[in-house]
């Protein structure tokens, strides 16, 4: 019999790699989707007639629950959020519902339908904010420096608490920033290497960014959901960091992009006080030898190495928009 697994959060950058992931290991792969006016599948387009999609929203506790008993899934990965940490500020109280009462309500659905789920929630470097430590652990205290980072430490800690209460097999993968072409554009490494398509096939002059100094540790999507699932195979559950162990700065990111397409950064990259944050998180990078201990897990794709990946598949998308017409060449803005 196949293993199933419901993936909440499929439409995302991560929920699309972890169902392809699966699918390649042989589960029968279902996924949670909130209605929408229009259907944004785009991520898992190619992957649409091998999983199977169920009507459902964090914010609605019967349908986790009817999810939960239509799926019957033995492996749950929480991956829905308001994962956008800018617009947490303009949306506090909508991201705290999703972000860290869409876990409690998901947790208490399992603990109802069949406590026997083992549980992924994805947690976040961004619960470390004001570093405590630097490379940041398991054991670095958190210092959440956005309701974003707030909301996931909730999150975290309720996964933790459902574990100790109710013996449930839940875990918290804490992830550090993870990219690929399929990260939403609003993201400064997407967003960069979609800038630097436009500029050099002519459709643009500019990229307007927030602060250039901070510092984060990068590493490729696709490399983090295989250790998502190494967690749940594990026999107990537990909390483990995830991180290539690098930190570059934004501007080292545009560096590489705009090199990468043989441009000079500094006559496109401007600044930008509506990109910049009330409260900034200076400096990630973490420390993952603790999954490299007990999950065998080690990165495949170093920081230049994703930037690069991504550049080449941004001028592809672009070059394709232009040449199927779907973008005015004399009117770009
Ligand atoms: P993403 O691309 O923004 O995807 C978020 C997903 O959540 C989308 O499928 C979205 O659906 C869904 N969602 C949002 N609100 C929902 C709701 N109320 N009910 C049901 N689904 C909802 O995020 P990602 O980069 O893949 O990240 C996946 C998870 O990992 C998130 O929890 C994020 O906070 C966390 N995380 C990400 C990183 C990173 O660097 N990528 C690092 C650490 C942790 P729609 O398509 O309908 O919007
Ligand atoms: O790409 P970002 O928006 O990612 P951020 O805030 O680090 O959050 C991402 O990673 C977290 C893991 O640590 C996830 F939990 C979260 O869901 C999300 O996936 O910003 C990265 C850095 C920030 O310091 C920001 O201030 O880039 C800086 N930045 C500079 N200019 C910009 C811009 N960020 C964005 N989005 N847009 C800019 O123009």
């Amino acid at each position: 019999m196949a293993k199933r697994a419901l993936i909440t959060g499929i439409t995302g950058q991560d929920g699309s790699y972890l169902a392809e992931f699966l699918l390649s290991q042989g589960y029968d792969v279902y996924g949670l989707v909130r209605r929408t006016s229009t259907i944004n599948f785009s991520r898992i387009h190619h992957i649409q007639d091998r999983v199977t999609l169920i009507s459902g929203d964090m914010l609605d506790q019967t349908s986790l629950m009817s999810a939960l008993e239509q799926s019957e899934a033995e492996e749950v990965y929480n991956l829905a959020a308001q994962s956008f940490v800018q617009t947490s500020w303009s949306q506090p109280v909508f991201t705290g519902d999703v972000t860290a009462l869409g876990v409690t309500r998901l947790l208490d659905a399992i603990r109802k339908v069949n406590p026997r789920i083992r549980f992924y929630q994805a947690s976040s470097s961004e619960m470390f904010g004001k570093v405590r430590e630097v490379p940041q652990r398991e054991t670095t205290p958190f210092y959440p420096r956005s309701p974003y980072g707030v909301a996931k430490v909730y999150g975290h800690w309720i996964t933790v608490n459902y574990r100790e209460s109710y013996g449930l097999h839940a875990t918290s993968g804490i992830l550090f920033n993870h990219e690929s072409p399929r990260r939403g554009l609003e993201f400064v490494t997407r967003k960069v290497t979609h800038a630097v398509a436009r500029i050099k096939l002519g459709l643009d002059e500019y990229v307007y960014l927030g602060n250039l100094d901070s510092r984060r540790d990068w590493g490729f999507a696709g490399d983090y959901v295989r250790a998502m699932w190494l967690m749940l195979q594990q026999d107990e559950p537990d909390d483990y960091v995830i991180s290539t162990g690098e930190t570059h700065s934004v501007q080292e990111l545009v560096e590489v992009a705009f090199s990468h397409a043989g441009l000079d950064w500094q006559a496109h990259v401007r600044q930008d006080e509506r990109f910049m944050r009330p409260a900034e998180v200076d400096l990630l990078v973490g420390d993952s030898s603790k999954a490299g201990h007990v999950l065998g897990w080690e990165p495949q794709v170093h920081f230049r190495e994703l930037i690069q990946m991504m550049v080449d598949a941004d001028m592809q998308v672009v070059q394709e928009m232009i040449e199927q017409g779907r973008i005015d060449v004399n009117h770009a803005g």
